[in-house]
């Protein structure tokens, strides 16, 4: 039966010289060098006590070892949930109790703060660090670099992806092998990847931008990719005479423009720049465009669904619009029962297609309230399609902010903030920034003559929740705008604040 996703992958590759990852100190991991330290992660899994199906929660620094622990996993037929590393010990604690994770890998500096949550829940705790150190990786050092591939049907789940709701509660999506195999075959033939291609890739490997799209495109082209810790806007000019491509979300092409040593000069060798996970501003298409010759290639997709659409490799590459959707996937524009809308109005958007996941972890009810029957999945988002099939995301159906690529659920701020000495309600909003695109800003309505205490209120959202969460700022008011129905006018808040970063 094998192992579809790690063969294709990886498998293939066993032995190969061919360069993966070009380090940032100048070092090159091989193909072969790669595939041997997944069998040796493999080991350690297996020796952690592990068996297939376990789950595995992976807090830990961006490296070739977290990358090596991940495609381990999928060797093993273990399932594994990447999970930020910006998430606080409660944030944690929720992510592998839901998930039953039966083992917890996290950098060698969160083992203190994290032991207290894997003995609450009764989780095997190891270390993984950036450099190659912790016990894990200790484990994996002196393990063999054979491994038998675990068997796994394509239709198994290969990763929970946590992604957060409009009721605040995380959700775990279950994508399966197929799901991301199919999504990176269809992505590397529709932007002509191929194995001369060289991928600045300077993503996190927690999200599906940068491990689903990025890393599976780059292994299924057998190409290779500039393996950069994060985005450093001089590390990437440096490199980027020697590669082909770039995937980022739109603030690394803001970052980019506002950088004067980021000339058509430098960008000479590069082939594609793709964006995605938020809306890239027609005008910032417009500027890179200016500046370097280059458009600006912008895809849709979400967590529940790897890529839905995209604009052409060749042909059209329309600013502020998401493209056609990818061979394979079907979209429609739909009303809230689900029916198709005529062409050109605004509607819900909802996919169709193998690369759509296989539902919520022990959510039933949820993922019945969002993936239809026939397969279509409820995404959220409000779009429209042209006649010529071209798709523009306008809005969002769901209460979502984004903030530099990563999603911030106002409700589970508000649930936080409204549980604050003094606070008698909450919301929060996204406000638009020049470099995140959004961010959030809370407006808290205080208990009738109480002054809330916001050195106290911002102490509770540091213990609880990751940085990237935190309002920005906070408006204290004597009431939210309500409509007739008494909900409330988040429009209204945010036509009133929507210059606060301007
Ligand atoms: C960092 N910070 C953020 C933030 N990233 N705040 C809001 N939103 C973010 N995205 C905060 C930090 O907490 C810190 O706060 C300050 O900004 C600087 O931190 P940093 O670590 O130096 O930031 P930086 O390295 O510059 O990171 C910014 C970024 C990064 C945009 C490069 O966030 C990033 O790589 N985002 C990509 C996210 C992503 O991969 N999304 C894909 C999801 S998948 P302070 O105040 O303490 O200084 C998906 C599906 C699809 O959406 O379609 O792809
Ligand atoms: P996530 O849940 O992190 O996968 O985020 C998915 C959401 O990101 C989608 O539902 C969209 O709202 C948004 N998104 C992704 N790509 C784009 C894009 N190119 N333009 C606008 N929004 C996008």
């Amino acid at each position: 039966m094998g192992n579809p996703l790690f063969d294709q992958m990886l498998g293939r590759h066993a032995g190969s010289d061919a360069p993966f990852l070009h380090l940032p100190d100048g070092h090159v991991q091989s193909y072969g060098q790669f595939v041997d330290s997944t069998a040796r992660y493999a080991h350690a899994l297996m020796d952690a006590g592990l068996q297939p199906g376990d789950r595995v929660a992976i807090q830990v620094a961006k490296s070739p070892e977290a990358l090596a622990l991940i495609f381990a996993c999928i060797r093993a037929g273990i399932i594994f949930l990447p999970l930020n590393t910006a998430y606080t010990a409660d944030e944690i604690a929720y992510f592998v109790e839901n998930s039953g994770a039966r083992l917890l890998v996290c950098d060698p500096a969160r083992e203190a703060a994290l032991s207290p949550v894997a003995e609450a829940c009764g989780t095997g705790l190891t270390t993984l660090g950036a450099s190659g150190d912790g016990a894990l990786a200790q484990v994996a050092s002196v393990s063999p670099v054979d491994f038998p591939t675990q068997d796994c049907e394509g239709g198994s789940v290969a990763a929970f992806l946590y992604t957060s709701g409009t009721t605040g509660r995380s959700k775990g999506a279950m994508l399966s092998q197929d799901n991301l195999l199919s999504n990176a075959l269809t992505l590397v033939d529709h932007w002509q990847f191929t194995n001369t291609d060289v991928l600045l890739h300077a993503l996190p490997i927690f999200h599906t931008h940068g491990l689903f799209v990025a890393t599976n495109v780059i292994l299924a082209a057998g190409a290779s990719m500039v393996f950069m810790p994060g985005l450093d806007t001089a590390e990437l000019i440096r490199h980027m005479p020697r590669a082909t491509a770039l995937m980022g979300v739109p603030t690394f092409y803001t970052r980019l423009l506002d950088d004067p040593d980021f000339t058509q000069e430098v960008s000479a060798n590069m082939r594609l720049f793709i964006s995605g996970s938020a809306p890239l501003l027609a005008d910032t298409h417009r500027q890179f465009k200016a500046r370097t010759g280059h458009r600006i290639l912008e895809r849709y997709g979400m967590t529940e669904t790897n890529m839905n659409t995209s604009n052409p490799y060749d042909g059209d590459r329309r600013a502020g619009t998401v493209g056609l959707p990818l061979p394979g996937v079907e979209v429609k524009v739909c009303d809230d029962t689900g029916t198709e809308i005529p062409r050109g109005e605004i509607g819900i958007l909802e996919v169709r297609g193998p690369n759509v996941f296989q539902g919520y972890w022990q959510m039933p009810e949820k993922t019945a309230a969002e993936l239809r029957e026939d397969g279509f999945f409820i995404t959220g988002d409000l779009a429209t399609q042209g006649a010529d099939g071209y798709v523009t995301i306008v809005g969002r159906g769901k209460d979502l902010i984004i903030a530099g690529g990563y999603n911030i659920y106002p409700k589970e701020i508000e649930s936080l903030l409204d549980d604050q000495p003094g606070v008698l309600e909450s919301a929060v909003i996204g406000v638009p920034h020049p470099d995140f695109g959004e961010s959030p800003v809370a407006v808290l309505v205080p208990e009738k003559g109480v002054q809330p205490d916001l050195a106290v209120i911002e102490a509770a959202v540091s213990q609880s929740l990751a940085r990237f969460k935190h309002p920005r700022r906070y408006i204290v008011l004597d009431a939210l705008p309500r409509n007739t129905m008494g909900k409330v006018q988040k429009n209204a808040l945010r036509d009133s604040y929507g210059d606060l970063f301007s």
